[in-house]
């Protein structure tokens, strides 16, 4: 957990985001380097536990109700489901499963129980489990913390001035709200956003800005291109060019020293050269596995074989808590 040092202007951000392009990217390869391990990277595996049917209204979303996008809405996967997946997973190189759940946010009900139970089962399996499921207070922060819940992933997705542009259904301050149930509980935030849904380059640095003046950093940052899915209001959306990505990695690992800066959607649109660039700006997690959420994602086997040419080692699970354990001897 880094504590938060200072405040960081929005003005200072833009400055960072502004530099010469390769510039940019030796500082942020440089601290990077400083901080982590150059060739490591932490691999998430994402399993969409409750596709589909979402009350809500994000204009980047598939699996909003009232989008037409071929999604269909499915019940919650059982238990065992979810452990099979789990395990292929692990098999493919991945230290961390996240549960996404299409959910504006949980409810005390039967299918949170059994959401419970799979955080319990996943944890057994030696594997970091993050859920993310829509808003949460502190009750079920505490419940999923008590299964084992190593992260939970809330995203505030863009800068506060450009969230009501893009959700109506509810505010900046009700993401906030969660984050900190999350960090009350002590489970790990996992928070950021997306890039190329017509927003400004002060929108991409509010959003690093509210991130970077939290009271903590959240332990994992992901960046997100749009994946434009036809049916959302976004489906016209031009692609993110790939330099867009490189200089927001590259701030978000200035900004954020030892946080985890995770390529997220995407990359399936994406060159392994501008991968390669990603990484060397400081970017040290992926998504992998061939589906997100609803949409295509490079295979395992690919991605191994992208780790190969470019020198690169998957993390081990529960790598920064072994290390804080270390630290403090027993006594
Ligand atoms: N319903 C929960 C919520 O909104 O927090 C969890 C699942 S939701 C799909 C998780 C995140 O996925 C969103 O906050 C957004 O950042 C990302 N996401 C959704 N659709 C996307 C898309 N088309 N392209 C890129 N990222 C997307
Ligand atoms: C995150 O930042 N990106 C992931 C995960 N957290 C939940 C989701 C990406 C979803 C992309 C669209 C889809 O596959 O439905
Ligand atoms: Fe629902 Fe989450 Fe999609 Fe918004 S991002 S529509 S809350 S699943």
């Amino acid at each position: 957990m880094s504590e938060n040092p200072t405040h960081i202007s929005k003005e200072a951000i833009l400055e960072i985001y502004r530099k010469p392009l390769l510039e940019l990217v030796f500082e942020a390869a440089t601290v990077h380097r400083q901080y982590n391990t150059g060739s490591e990277i932490q691999v998430s595996s994402l399993i969409s536990i409750k596709t589909g049917g979402c009350s809500e209204d994000c204009g980047y979303c598939p699996q909003a109700a009232r989008y037409s996008t071929g999604v269909d809405a499915h019940k919650l996967m059982s238990v065992e489901q979810v452990t099979d997946y789990a395990n292929r997973a692990k098999e493919g190189g991945a230290s961390r499963v996240c549960m996404g759940a299409a959910w504006r946010e949980v409810r005390d009900n039967r299918d949170f129980d059994k959401v419970i139970e799979m955080v319990q089962a996943v944890n057994a399996m030696d594997l970091e489990v993050c859920c993310t499921l829509g808003m949460i207070n502190e009750h079920q922060a505490q419940r999923l913390a008590d299964a084992g819940l190593y992260a939970y992933n809330h995203n505030i997705d863009t800068s506060e001035e450009n969230y009501g542009n893009i959700i109506s259904t509810r505010n900046f301050d009700d993401r906030l709200n969660t984050i900190k149930n999350v960090r009350k509980a002590n489970i790990t935030v996992c928070s950021g956003g997306i890039i190329g849904m017509g927003e400004t380059e002060e929108d991409r640095c509010g959003m690093l800005h509210t991130l970077v003046n939290l009271p903590v950093h959240p332990e994992s940052v992901p960046i997100n291109a749009l994946v434009a899915v036809e049916g959302t209001p976004m489906e016209d959306q031009p692609p993110v060019p790939i330099w867009d990505m490189v200089r927001m990695i590259a701030t978000t690992r200035i900004l954020m020293p030892t946080t985890v800066v995770r390529l997220s959607a995407g990359r399936q649109q994406m060159s392994l050269e501008g991968q390669a660039l990603c990484f060397l700006a400081g970017a040290n997690s992926i998504f992998a596995g061939d589906k997100l959420l609803t949409t295509p994602n490079p295979e395992f086997d690919t991605d191994m074989e992208m780790f190969k040419i470019f020198g690169l080692t998957p993390r081990v699970p529960f790598k920064n808590k072994k290390m804080a354990e270390a630290e403090v001897p027993a006594s």
